[in-house]
C-alpha cells in the first residue's frame, strides 16, 4: 500500500515535472522576417523562463490565416498567440484607429515613443475589455506604397491606381485623399492579386515587401512612408488567465524583448533593403514629394479630428 502510493507520488512529480504545454503563435510573414525575429525571442524566453513548461509551435507565413481571422482566433481561445499589424485590430477596439492616422508620426522614435508611453500603453491594456491580452507593441513599421504602372512622386502619380489596403477604414479614408482607389484585402490574397493585376499596387514596410518578395510583382517603390504601423503581441486570455503571477511576468517580459528585437529588424531591413529591393529589379523614388501628401490628407483631419478627438491626436502630435 505504502509502496503504491509512493510510487504514484513519484509518477505524478515526473508527469509534472515534463508536462509542457504548447502554446500556437501565428504571423503573417515569413520565419526569417520581422515578426518572425520576435515571435522566436518571445518564444525562446517564455521556454527559458518557466523552465520548459511553456513552449511555442510558430505557425509563419499567414498559415493561420489571415491578421483578422487570427485575431478572432486568438479572442476564441483557439489560438494561442499572434504577433499581428494592428490592420484590422480597429474594428475589435476602436481605440486603436488613432494610429492608423496617415502622417501622425514624424519618424520611428515618435511612433515608438508614443506606443512605450502612456497613451499607447493605455490601449495595449484596453484590449482586455474585448477579450484580447496585448502582451506589448512590437512593430511592423512606416508603410510605403508599390505599383506595377508608374514611378510616384507626387499624389497626382498615385491617383487613379487600385491600391490594395487592410482592412482599415482610416487608411482607407486617407488614401483616398490621396486620388488612390483603395481595395481592403486579407494579406494571404494579395501576392496572388498583385500577380494576376486584380490590383495595380499595395502599400507596406519594407520588412514586409522585402520577405513576402513583392519585387517579383511591382515594379515600382516610393518612399512615401505615409503610415505607421504599429505591430502586436495579443495572447489569448483562456491561456493568460491560467498562468501564475510568476509566469505572467515571465510572459509579459518576454514580449517586451520580442518588441525590441522585431524593432531592431525593422531597423536593420530599412539600413539595407532599399539596395536588396533595387538589385531585384525595384525602381525606387526616394525623393517623394512629401508635403504635397501631407497637404493632400489634411482635410481628412477634421474628420479624423471628429473621431476621435482633436485633443487625442493633439496629444499624440506632442508626444517627444
Ligand atoms: O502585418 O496586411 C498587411 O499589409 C500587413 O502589413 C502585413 O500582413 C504584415
Amino acid at each position: 500500500m505504502k509502496q503504491a502510493l509512493i510510487a504514484a507520488a513519484l509518477l505524478s512529480l515526473v508527469a509534472g515535472a515534463s508536462a509542457q504545454t504548447v502554446l500556437k503563435i501565428g504571423y503573417a510573414t515569413s520565419k526569417e522576417s520581422h515578426y518572425g525575429v520576435g515571435a522566436t525571442v518571445f518564444c525562446d524566453e517564455i521556454e527559458k523562463g518557466t523552465a520548459g513548461r511553456y513552449k511555442c509551435q510558430q505557425f509563419p507565413n499567414s498559415a493561420l490565416g489571415g491578421e483578422r481571422e487570427q485575431i478572432e482566433a486568438v479572442q476564441l481561445g483557439t489560438q494561442d498567440l499572434t504577433n499581428t499589424s494592428t490592420g484590422p485590430l480597429g474594428n475589435f477596439l476602436p481605440d486603436v484607429k488613432i494610429f492608423d492616422i496617415p502622417f501622425l508620426f514624424r519618424d520611428y522614435d515618435h511612433a515608438r515613443h508614443t506606443m512605450d508611453g502612456p497613451i499607447g500603453q493605455d490601449v495595449l491594456k484596453k484590449l482586455q475589455t474585448k477579450g484580447l491580452v496585448g502582451l506589448a507593441w512590437t512593430e511592423n513599421g512606416f508603410r510605403h506604397m508599390t505599383n506595377s504602372k508608374r514611378a510616384i512622386v507626387h499624389p497626382s502619380d498615385a491617383a487613379g491606381l487600385k491600391l490594395r489596403t487592410m482592412e482599415n477604414k482610416v487608411h482607407m479614408e486617407g488614401y483616398k485623399s490621396f486620388g488612390l482607389l483603395p481595395t481592403p484585402m486579407p494579406f494571404p490574397e494579395l501576392f496572388t492579386a498583385l500577380q494576376q493585376g486584380t490590383v495595380d499596387g499595395q502599400e507596406n514596410p519594407i520588412p514586409v515587401i522585402l520577405s513576402s518578395k513583392f519585387s517579383q510583382v511591382q515594379k515600382h517603390l516610393s518612399l512615401t512612408g505615409h503610415v505607421y504601423s504599429p505591430a502586436v503581441l495579443l495572447m489569448s486570455p483562456a491561456v493568460w488567465n491560467k498562468l501564475s503571477d510568476a509566469d505572467k511576468s515571465v510572459f509579459t517580459e518576454a514580449a517586451k524583448k520580442a518588441g525590441a528585437a522585431q524593432r531592431k529588424k525593422v531597423n536593420d531591413d530599412e539600413a539595407s533593403g532599399i539596395a536588396q529591393l533595387k538589385k531585384e529589379g525595384m525602381q525606387v523614388v526616394e525623393k517623394v514629394d512629401g508635403e504635397g501628401f501631407r497637404k493632400a490628407v489634411a482635410p481628412a483631419y477634421a474628420n479624423f479630428a471628429k473621431e476621435f478627438g482633436a485633443d487625442k491626436i493633439a496629444a499624440i502630435q506632442a508626444v517627444k
